[in-house]
């Protein structure tokens, strides 16, 4: 049973907020958007956002740079909520506070949490935890500063409310949150589009070196450290790739691969119609949604790859067969 945001902090005095690892916009979106909504409606609770690494991209965040990057030792606090977190070792910088936190809350929207907070608010069809943030508020005491977060974490999931996972729901949210009078254009374009210049080298880069494999169905990025070095930017500049590899015409799925250390990488995959993404990356410990999904995996980059295409090819001869 659902409970709404109010009656999870009633009796609360002191609450931690915080995000999965790697940090997204609706990650940050989430995580602001709780601290704005006690902010204004709940100001007799003490509450902190903690997040890995704060992204410049979301600086236009009301109130997101008093975040906080290192938790305090020995802080206990009545609540932590964790939101857009779907596992355990997604946990970011607030990890420890599971342990001593009076008492665990996680909202979000993947289909493979597990349930590892003591209450879990989980919708596994909404486009964002956003979304379900917003069906767990008094829409009456969401402010504009409130909206600009949401809002923030709605158009990061749904690639600007592109993506299967956006419904009519969402967009009565949006318009909703459109009603506050927030800035959306700016939002849209620092939040999604904006990428430095260093960033749109390295796309470029990984684009006009990405390889096609299955007849063009299935399309694969590389970045090495080397890259990333040489760019000057960290695995939190990766983001846009993979969809930039996906919006190529035939391709079914894009497999993007970066490198975290030697033999190690981080893999993300975005599917078009056919395949289920996150079962794959279920396989390798990973998660995530039926078109966007990642994990961890170790081996050269060809090996990765190889046993992606496996189960890939699979899906997409089942899918033929139909
Ligand atoms: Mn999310």
């Amino acid at each position: 049973m659902m409970k709404k945001l109010d009656e999870i902090l009633e009796g609360v005095q002191t609450a931690a907020i915080a995000g999965h690892v790697n940090p997204d916009g609706d990650c940050v979106g989430s995580a602001m958007g709780v601290y704005l909504y006690l902010r204004d409606n709940f100001p007799q609770i003490q509450a902190d956002v903690y997040l890995e690494r704060k992204k410049a991209d979301f600086d236009f965040i009301p109130e997101s740079s008093g975040v906080k990057t290192e938790i305090e030792n020995g802080k206990i606090y009545d609540l932590l909520i964790l939101v857009d977190v779907s596992s355990l070792d997604r946990v970011g910088v607030a990890g420890e506070y599971i342990t001593t936190a009076k008492k665990t809350v996680c909202i979000d929207h993947h289909v493979t949490n597990d349930g590892f907070c003591e209450e879990n608010h989980v919708v596994p069809d909404a486009s964002s935890t956003c979304e379900v943030l917003y069906d767990l508020m008094e829409k009456e005491k969401i402010s504009q500063d409130c909206a600009i977060a949401l809002y923030t974490g709605m158009v990061t999931d749904t690639g600007v409310f592109q993506y299967s996972n956006t419904t009519p729901h969402t967009m009565r949210i949006a318009a909703s949150l459109l009603e506050k009078e927030i800035p959306f254009s700016d939002i849209v374009e620092q939040a999604f589009y904006r990428k430095t210049y260093a960033q749109n080298q390295l796309m470029g880069r990984t684009l006009m070196e990405s390889i096609m494999l299955m007849e063009g169905k299935c399309i694969v990025g590389i970045v090495r450290q080397k890259e990333m070095k040489f760019y000057g930017l960290t695995p939190a500049d990766m983001d846009g790739i993979v969809n930039q590899l996906r919006n190529t015409a035939g391709v079914e799925v894009a497999i993007f691969l970066y490198e975290l250390e030697p033999q190690t990488f981080k893999v993300s995959m975005r599917s078009d119609k056919k395949v289920d993404v996150s079962s794959i990356a279920r396989l390798f410990g990973g998660g995530g949604h039926i078109r966007a999904a990642g994990c961890t995996m170790n081996g050269n980059p060809f090996d990765v790859v190889n046993n992606l295409t496996l189960y890939i090819e699979r899906q997409l001869l089942e899918s033929d067969g139909e």
